[in-house]
């Protein structure tokens, strides 16, 4: 099959699941075209049929914003014309439906009808968009998709409360490759990192609000208090500067160490003890699959997505959004108990291996049959 891939090429959760998934569907054979203005963060070396197509933006002094949409319709035109692809899979409703929808409106002018796929993440629906400025694009080009994906029942039955919505919207999980994640021994690097044997907490996100990175910071002070302790930071967003401020604050800043966007992360995790992620909204929570699979427990709020992942009191702890004294405590009981610690990291293991990438892209694969056999009796 030939598919087109939109996504954001950030390191965000929608643009690496989105570039994992390209790269497991040309592994299986499938020819896989990014159209995207970067190159994808994790689409760094060579792959067999992978192609990349850059949107270009032009820059007129009329514009005070470039105006990405028209420039991503164009390019997708003449990439889905030229390339005869089969489907369009786009990831993050905004803009992408909407510019999809536009694609196969003017593509059908050129008697080619594009089927296309969209899957939701989440901010595009819980967060960006509900808001009155996006809304009825939203819902109106989430309807004119062929197929409809979430990421977990809860962004499932958000999107369906939020937006009068006419199709099935089918729940594929996220998933995670065992080849990339998985627990390697970087002794090396632990000492490194904790030379006197402290524990190893991480934390990574895109340090926008949402991800309440300040929790991270708090809660680990509580723990530092407990026991020798070392926290990760990784990752770069707006509230990077309010964070840095709060460790000094705090005085916590020779223990904690802030590492940008770091592209190994499964490294990082190989040396890390328990991962914190005490969001205020989180439709899967990807990075947490991600530690679980590097056999990392997770402490998390109960919020959004994240009781599918992480298990309560089985592969880490829940609590509610801003109960700092909860998390620290919770984190503390695991770090402190080694039995403890050993068997949540196997549960988080056997966990993250209902998301197999291996079980999880079939699931894709069936529904973009599924999708493609429904478009061929579609009048045009
Ligand atoms: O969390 C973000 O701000 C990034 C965002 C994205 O679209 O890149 O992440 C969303 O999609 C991820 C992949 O499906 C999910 O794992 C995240 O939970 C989701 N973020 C939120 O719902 C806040």
């Amino acid at each position: 099959m030939k598919i087109g891939i939109v996504c954001y090429p950030t390191f965000g959760g929608s643009g690496v699941l989105a570039t994992e998934l390209g790269l497991g569907l040309a592994k299986k054979g499938h020819q896989v075209h990014f159209i995207t203005y970067k190159r994808p963060a994790r689409l760094s070396v060579f792959h067999e049929n992978i192609y990349f197509h850059e949107v270009s933006q032009v820059n007129y002094p009329l514009f005070e914003y470039e105006p990405y949409d028209t420039s991503l319709t164009s390019k997708l035109v003449d990439v889905v014309k030229y390339e005869n692809l089969d489907l369009l899979h786009v990831h993050y409703a905004i803009p992408h439906a909407a510019v999809a929808y536009m694609t196969k409106k003017i593509l059908l002018k050129h008697g080619k009808y594009i089927p296309v796929v969209t899957t939701l993440h989440g901010t595009d629906i819980t967060l960006v968009g509900i808001d009155h400025s996006f809304a009825p694009v939203v819902e109106f080009s989430i309807n004119k998709s062929d197929g409809i994906t979430a990421v977990s029942n809860y962004l499932k039955s958000k999107t369906e409360e939020y937006f009068n919505i006419e199709k099935d919207i089918k729940v594929i999980y996220n998933f995670i490759d065992f080849t990339r994640f998985k627990k390697i021994d970087k002794d090396h690097f632990r000492k490194a990192i904790a030379p006197n044997d402290e524990k190893i907490l991480m934390h990574i996100s895109n340090f926008r609000k949402v991800k309440r990175v300040q929790d991270v910071i708090k809660v680990f002070k509580k723990v530092s208090e407990k026991m020798p302790s070392k926290l990760l930071l990784i990752g770069d967003g707006p509230e990077r500067a309010a964070c840095e401020e709060l460790c000094r604050s705090l005085g916590i800043c020779a223990d904690t160490r802030f590492l940008g966007k770091q592209d190994a992360i499964e490294e990082l995790l190989a040396v890390t003890d328990l991962f914190l992620l005490p969001s205020g909204n989180e439709s899967f929570g990807l990075v947490a699959l991600e530690a679980m699979a590097c056999e990392v427990p997770v402490i998390s709020t109960n919020v959004g997505g994240i009781p599918e992942v992480n298990l309560d009191g089985v592969t880490g702890f829940l609590s509610d959004i801003g109960d700092v004294e909860g998390m620290a405590a919770n984190a503390i009981r695991i770090l402190d108990n080694p039995e403890m610690l050993a068997r949540f990291r196997a549960n988080a293991l056997a966990q993250a291996k209902k998301f197999d990438i291996d079980y999880i892209l079939p699931q894709y694969e069936e529904y973009y049959m599924e999708v493609l056999e429904h478009s061929r009796h579609q009048a045009f």
